[in-house]
């Protein structure tokens, strides 16, 4: 009972870790950031098997992030701003070809800070679609404008047949676990400001950087 209580998704809890991940000088919390995938890894599992291969992705991402974050450099991996200031200092990214590196925080923070984009588009075309508006068809939209583009072909084409078995979108209200349809549509209208904020203040820093494509 416990255990199913813990794996509940909370769009709340979603909204919470996102409102913490920005620090007062704008730089983004690493463990917040984690937590808020987590979070939403949580509602992905609870869509069903089918989406087990995102999952799995997103969850090795996590784990990656969450052993720098709890490994004996953590001091460095408080805030993505000091993650790519450490890393790159000291040479611990694959710039140009994957090589000693293939786990860097950078990379892989940038797989996920992808999907971001992904999110906040699905987001915003949940938030404004009509009651019949269907969420396989906002969701391969959103996909097609951000992450497939950084996906090869077998992906792209798993991730389609994915979002195919998507629930309809008021069985998808109801897993988000967020009341009724107008009250989590009002949620997700408070959220996305957020989601939006942490994605644009990562995507400036890696733009700075030349780290927006990372092999
Ligand atoms: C609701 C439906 C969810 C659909 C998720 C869309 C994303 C599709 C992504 C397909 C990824 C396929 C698995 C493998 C990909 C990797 O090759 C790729 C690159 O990594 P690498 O190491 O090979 O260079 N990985 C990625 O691009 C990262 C993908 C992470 C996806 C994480 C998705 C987590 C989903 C959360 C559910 C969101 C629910 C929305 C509603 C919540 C309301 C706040």
């Amino acid at each position: 009972m416990a255990d199913s209580e813990e794996q509940k998704f909370s769009l709340q809890e979603v909204f919470d870790t996102f409102k913490l991940c920005l620090s007062e000088n704008k730089e983004v919390y690493l463990q917040h950031y984690v937590d808020g995938w987590r979070e939403l890894v949580k509602f992905l599992n609870s869509l069903g098997s089918v989406f087990g291969f995102i999952s799995k992705d997103a969850v090795n991402k996590i784990k990656i992030l969450v052993a720098y974050l709890d490994g004996e450099n953590s001091s460095q991996y408080v805030t993505v701003q000091s993650m790519v200031k450490y890393e790159l200092d000291n040479g611990l990214v694959d710039l140009t070809k994957r090589g000693n590196y293939p786990e860097s925080g950078c990379r892989t923070l940038l797989r996920l800070h992808r999907a971001l984009k992904w999110l906040e588009l699905f987001l915003e075309r949940l938030r404004t679609s009509s009651e019949d508006g269907k969420t396989s068809v906002m969701c391969a939209d959103a996909y097609n404008e951000s992450l497939a583009q950084h996906h090869p072909w077998v992906v792209r084409k798993a991730a389609g047949m994915a979002f195919c078995v998507l629930p309809a979108r008021v069985t998808f209200f109801e897993v988000l676990n967020a009341g009724p349809p107008e009250q989590a549509v009002a949620m997700l209208g408070e959220a996305l400001p957020l989601i939006s904020e942490v994605y644009q203040v990562t995507e400036v820093l890696y733009a700075q950087h030349n780290l927006l494509d990372l092999p």
